[in-house]
């Protein structure tokens, strides 16, 4: 897609692969059939630059014809660099970091309220975090008690152009969100079967949120993009595209 399209952010999308598989094919309670069903979980992807894998999973899972995926990036195609309603299972237009998290501590706010079913379960970047607007919304998902909201963040220890550390930390994250009132987990990111598992542990119904640290390697599984910061938006060539899939499909 991203060779053929000439876009696209490899690297953040190969490091959120696993977990959006592990939510998709195991955890949400949703339906490719009933994406309108007011009691159906959500998901949000806050770090939207990612869209790839979104639409990759949303395909495989069912939302909509995989033959559509050839068309990323084309003109009147819906799949654009980032997600919008427009695509079947797309619950929010993201790509402007740090509004994601909002978004998703509204709608969990608004299931208990209603005394609605859904849990909402949000992937931020680590990156992402440097924006000051997820703190504000992590204090307002403690304080209205919202065990029904799953916070993710995908730990890579990249942004967009280096490492975290170099840029702004986020450290000691943990600490961090232990001390925003969040039931905080660990997990390996880039193993779907351990993500499911631990997600299938969490409390929803209490009055706790959730954080899942994913500890993760941006550009998995293609190992010359695997940690490498310029992976983040560059475009394979041809021969790179060959090498990757060959790599990535086994
Ligand atoms: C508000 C805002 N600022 C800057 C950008 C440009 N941008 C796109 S991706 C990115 C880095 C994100 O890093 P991270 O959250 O760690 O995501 P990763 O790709 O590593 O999963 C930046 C700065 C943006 N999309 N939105
Ligand atoms: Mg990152």
């Amino acid at each position: 897609m991203v060779t053929d399209a000439k876009g696209g952010h490899l690297g953040a999308s190969l490091s959120e692969t696993d977990i959006l598989t592990a939510l998709f094919f195991h955890t949400l309670r949703l339906s490719p059939k009933k994406t309108n069903d007011p009691d159906r979980d959500r998901f949000v992807l806050s770090k939207g630059h990612a869209s790839e894998g979104l639409y990759c999973t949303l395909a495989a899972a069912g939302f909509f014809d995989p033959a559509l995926l050839d068309n990323y990036l084309s003109e009147d195609c819906p799949l654009t660099t980032h997600p919008t309603n427009h695509v079947p299972g797309v619950e929010a237009n993201t790509g402007a970091l740090g509004h994601g998290f909002s978004i998703a501590v509204g709608m969990a706010l608004g299931a208990k309220k209603a005394r609605r079913p859904c849990r909402v379960f949000v992937l931020t970047g680590d990156g992402e975090l440097q924006e000051g607007s997820n703190w504000e919304a992590a204090m307002a998902a403690a304080h209205f008690k919202l065990g029904n909201l799953t916070w993710i963040i995908d730990n890579n220890g990249l942004q967009l152009a280096a490492p975290i550390e170099d840029t702004m930390v986020i450290e000691p994250l943990e600490d961090k969100l232990r001390a925003f009132g969040f039931d905080t987990r660990h997990v390996d990111g880039n193993n779907a079967e351990k993500v499911a598992a631990l997600l299938d542990t969490l409390d929803y119904e209490g009055n706790v949120p959730h954080a899942v640290i994913a500890k993760t390697v941006k550009g998995k599984g293609v190992s010359f993009m695997e940690h490498i910061p310029e992976w983040h938006h560059r475009i394979p060539t041809e021969e790179e595209c060959k090498k990757a899939l060959r790599e990535l499909v086994v």
